[in-house]
């Protein structure tokens, strides 16, 4: 089976037609899943783990007739350190280098949140305390899409940040534990792994039942039940993000080994029929060559039906005018992730405003990203690198403001004070602010 990749050419007169409609994605919003998940939520809720062992058994498949207690899907930190240790030595190395990188570059973020205080003239001190959340929900995916490497990104920056206790929940169908899933939590300090999933597992953490704790956020990807919970707890805990299919963005100048160019776009379009890539060069001849090597490559791709299925519906090779205007459609695209494959990447990176992530030179490949680079891989898809940003430190801390006023400034402030709150009607506010003005 060959894939068929659309070829755009950004001067034709419906280019733009063309690449908003390829772009377009809305996670469904399917009514049945909704309704299903709402009662899921309300149940959970009602019953607690009741209902959330009900549901695991069931959704699930746990074999034996199901588990008889909750007790049954907690995974012991015994149980972690033997999948760390059972693990092939390479396996467990890569494990360690990725997450020791990952570590270290999310220090950086932290130094940078430290929050401040300043004085003012009259002694009155104004500031911003920085603190990191107290528990923390993690959900791993646990079908199709089951990542360790995910685990590593999503819990150390929440580990860097400071918080207190992790909470991570993966679901096993039919019972069966990945075992690098666990032993990737062994090595992020993960503080208690359950192995349930699914909206049951996204209202256990948001509303806690009695074995299970409420969270103060939920992050992490998950299916559209999953998805759909976390809209719907959003409120009563914080969540990440709603991340959608991965996506590629490639923009080369046509001097990069074709084949390295093709593995790049493959390697997105490998994790889901619905992933995006696609290829922006100003050399006609480049993007032949791109695609000689697409239908080279191809056959002996291992996950070569989903390769067919992604680049055929979402991918495509763009010729563009030139560097200057691939930059321009990059920022209109704001990709997940944004290779500059070319000889002066910094000169065209300058350029970029909108991108998750951007990967500079030819030697940065996505997949380095995806794994042990130390950046994270949790990003804004579907656009939303327009105004949000990778998963961070920064999303596992808050800030509370610090206010200490004077005697003095209790003086100059409190006439400002007031005279806003009698304006806005409110006779308290103005009389407590005044109360402090000597006569
Ligand atoms: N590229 C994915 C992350 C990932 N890749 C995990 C491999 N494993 C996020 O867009
Ligand atoms: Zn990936």
């Amino acid at each position: 089976m060959a894939v068929q990749i659309r070829k755009l050419d950004s001067s034709a007169p419906d280019f733009k037609k063309t690449l908003d409609a390829l772009l377009a994605f809305e996670a469904e919003t399917d009514d049945a899943i909704e309704s299903s998940v709402a009662k899921i939520l309300a149940e959970v809720k009602k019953r607690g783990d009741a209902a959330v062992l009900e549901y695991t058994n069931r959704f699930d498949r746990i074999p034996n007739g199901g588990a008889a207690s909750m007790a049954a899907f907690d995974v012991g930190q015994a149980e972690l350190d033997e999948a760390l240790a059972a693990l092939p030595e390479a396996q467990r190395a890569a494990l360690q280098v990725a997450a020791e990188r990952i570590r270290v570059f999310h220090e950086r973020q932290k130094q940078e949140l430290n929050g401040f205080t300043f004085t003012e003239a009259d002694g009155t001190v104004l500031g911003q305390r920085v603190t990191p959340l107290d528990r923390v929900g993690i959900y791993v995916p646990g079908g199709k899409a089951t990542y360790p490497s995910s685990v590593l990104m999503n819990a150390i920056p929440a580990k860097v940040a400071g918080v207190q206790e992790i909470v991570m929940v993966v679901p096993t169908p039919d019972g069966l534990k990945n075992q690098m899933v666990l032993a990737a939590a062994a090595i992020a300090g993960v503080d208690r792994v359950i192995t349930i999933g699914g909206a049951q597992a996204v209202g256990a953490l948001a509303y806690g039942t009695e074995t299970i704790p409420a969270v103060d956020k939920i992050v992490g990807p998950g299916n559209a039940y999953v998805a759909a919970a976390k809209r719907r707890v959003f409120g009563t805990v914080g969540i990440d993000m709603i991340a959608g299919p991965s996506e590629i963005l490639v923009l080369c100048d046509g001097t990069t080994d074709p084949d390295w160019v093709a593995m790049d776009l493959f390697s997105q379009a490998e994790h889901d029929e619905l992933a995006q890539s696609i290829l922006l060069c100003p050399d006609a001849d480049y993007i032949a060559q791109v695609e000689a090597s697409i239908h080279k490559l191809l056959p002996g791709m291992t996950r070569r039906e989903t390769i067919i299925t992604s680049l055929g519906d979402r991918g495509a090779l763009v010729k563009v005018r030139d560097m200057e205007e691939a930059c321009e459609i990059a920022n209109t695209i704001a990709a997940e992730h944004l290779e500059i494959s070319a000889e002066e990447p910094l000169k065209w990176a300058d350029q970029i405003r909108h991108a998750g992530a951007m990967f500079l030179g030819r030697f940065s490949s996505e997949s380095l990203g995806d794994y042990c680079c130390g950046p994270n891989h949790v990003l804004p898809t579907s656009r939303t690198a327009r105004f949000s940003s990778p998963l961070g430190v920064y999303d596992f801390q808050k800030r509370s403001s610090i206010i200490q006023v004077s005697e003095a400034g209790a003086q100059t402030l409190g006439k400002i004070a007031a005279e806003l709150a009698y304006g806005e009607g409110l006779q308290a506010h103005a009389r407590s602010a005044e109360l402090r003005i000597k006569s």
